[in-house]
């Protein structure tokens, strides 16, 4: 088996956004698009005699990319790259494997709740020794080397079956394909009480439908759901990892599976839903009454922290700043800190290792603990499944009493697409621009701006600043909104826009979301006009 050095020249888009480099599928096809990229990786954290896990979501191209990973690993001097079998590995699976059996680095083959196929969209995510994304000087430096990058190193003919466990050796590296399931379980056995959750189930007190989407999750809700809690199997959906995702959108909201959410109102004897995004990480939980909003998942999971042993002395909680207030109400009813970070795991990351925090969760359906240094699906499932089997209250009845204790606040985020970036960048300049004309006055249905300024974010620990992360504009009537671009978009820019509203009226709660805040979204798109012939709602 011979080490190859390849020649190579550089490609000039290889900056990597919010949670890694995401791509079209077909970008990623060309010619050494994907070696260029892992080997600026290895050039930047040098792989030499460490350890590395791999593995990811099953999409279109991941045991292809696989085997040239680990190809590049060997010949760059890996001492051990553990290889999840099938290439099946969730993103918080990775991130716990990482922190239990203290490796170096994990590349996760994803491009989270993106389209896959080719057609669709493909991704690589570096996290290192903690579990949690690398931190943005590294992403920085990474994307430097790709500038200059002049040949990389690849072992000649590798022979890999990843359908079997297995452990060998190729010349110095160690390999071992493992089971990406056993670690996993085993973490949320420890936090959860599985006995009760499986007495709720048996004894018909909750019966639900859960959907993976045909991405990753399926074969840990195989695993926990019908091994440990004896759910039927055909109360779990979509549960086969498919390259393309069987077509479907492995992105829960509202609108991407409206009709997953029509079949579970359709059935009497289902209590809930729930469904996952395609690496693991996002989690959506609704009853035949109520879409859960995941502002306030995060805020009830605090609320009901008491009924979880592990989750005894909860330290502290974030939320990322586009995320409703209504885990700040709650955490200062406790007396607990909140922190409030941009948009990223990576903030959450820095707060949990410091002990500063123990739960944190964002809007788009992402929320995670002390446990993981990644937002965690399947543990949401589960905590919920926990909460319910701990308390004598059903689901709607949690969710009403604490709106009646707290208030409300109505969320809502609209997502402006495909837009050119250059158009993005001037819509938000102008915006800014006719914000600051507006401040003090009635901008349109008795909305009154009363403050407009960019969030930066302070990190206490390492002093750092991050300026220019969105644009924070406050209203009378309790009324916040918050504009940013996505860094996970791989088709033009995407604006998102996210508006809220605190109401403590019990004659607002049943309101949909929507038509609460119609009047709020109409005056912020006055501000910004050109965009309404692209808007979609979440
Ligand atoms: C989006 C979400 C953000 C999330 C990120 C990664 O980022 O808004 O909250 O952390 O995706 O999630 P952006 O920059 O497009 O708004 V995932 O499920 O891709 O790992
Ligand atoms: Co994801």
């Amino acid at each position: 088996m011979k080490i190859l050095t390849i020649t190579t020249s550089p490609y000039t888009n290889q900056t990597a956004g919010t949670s890694g480099l995401r791509r079209k599928t077909k970008i990623f096809l060309q010619k050494n698009y994907l070696e260029n990229y892992m080997q600026a990786i290895f050039n930047t954290v040098n792989i030499k005699n460490k350890t590395l896990v791999i593995g990811g979501d099953g999409r279109f191209y991941n045991l292809h990319a696989l085997k040239i990973i680990v190809s590049m690993g060997i010949a760059n001097g890996a001492k051990k790259i553990y290889i999840a079998k099938n290439g099946y590995l969730s993103t918080p699976a990775a991130s716990i494997f990482i922190r239990k059996y203290q490796i170096d680095y994990g590349v996760i083959l994803s491009a989270s709740h993106n389209p896959a196929g080719l057609q669709g969209d493909f991704g690589i995510k570096l996290n290192e020794s903690n579990g949690a994304p690398v931190h943005i000087n590294i992403t920085n430096q990474i994307t430097e080397h790709t500038k200059s990058i002049k040949e990389y190193l690849i072992l000649d003919n590798l022979n890999l079956d990843v359908s079997k466990l297995n452990t060998f050796k190729v010349l110095n590296t160690s390999i071992e394909v493992f089971n990406g399931v056993i670690d996993y379980v085993a973490k949320m056995q420890e936090i959860f009480d599985f006995s009760s959750i499986k007495n709720l189930i048996a004894t018909k007190k909750l019966q639900f439908f859960f959907n993976a989407l045909h991405g990753i999750t399926g074969i840990y809700a195989y695993e926990i759901f019908h091994k440990c809690f004896n759910v039927p199997m055909e109360n779990l959906f979509n549960i086969i990892p498919q390259e393309d995702f069987g077509g479907l959108i492995a992105d829960p909201n509202p609108t991407t599976v409206a009709d997953f959410i029509k079949l579970v109102k359709q059935q009497p004897h289902i209590d809930l839903g729930f469904a996952c995004d395609a690496d693991g990480d996002r989690n959506m939980v609704f009853s035949h009454k109520y879409c859960l909003e995941p502002s306030d998942s995060i805020a009830l999971m605090l609320e009901h922290a008491s009924l979880v042993n592990y989750y005894k002395n909860v330290v502290g909680v974030a939320r990322s700043k586009p995320t409703s207030y209504a885990l700040d109400i709650v955490a200062k009813a406790l007396g607990i800190p909140c922190y409030i970070v941009p948009t990223g795991w990576k903030f959450f990351a820095n707060l949990l290792d410091a002990h500063k925090i123990t739960l944190c969760g964002e809007e788009s359906f992402g929320t995670g603990s002390y446990h993981s240094r990644e937002k965690d699906g399947i543990w949401a499932v589960l905590y919920w499944l926990h909460i319910l089997a701990k308390s004598n209250n059903n689901f709607d009845d949690i969710l009403e009493s604490y709106w009646h204790k707290y208030g409300r606040v109505f969320f809502a985020r609209y997502d402006i697409e495909k837009i050119a970036p250059s158009v993005a960048e001037s819509i938000l300049q102008q915006l800014a621009i006719n914000a600051k004309a507006k401040l003090q006055h009635t901008v349109l249905h008795n909305y009154t701006l009363t403050n407009c300024q960019q969030f930066a974010y302070h990190d206490s620990l390492t002093g750092e600043v991050i300026n220019n992360q969105g644009l924070m504009l406050s209203f009378n009537h309790n009324a916040e909104v918050f504009i940013r671009l996505s860094g996970t978009s791989t088709e033009g820019s995407t604006i998102r826009c996210y508006v809220s509203k605190y109401s403590n009226n019990k004659e607002d709660f049943s309101i949909d979301k929507f038509q609460y805040l119609e009047k709020l979204v109409d005056t912020i798109f006055s501000l910004m006009p050109e965009v309404i012939k692209y808007t979609f709602r979440v």
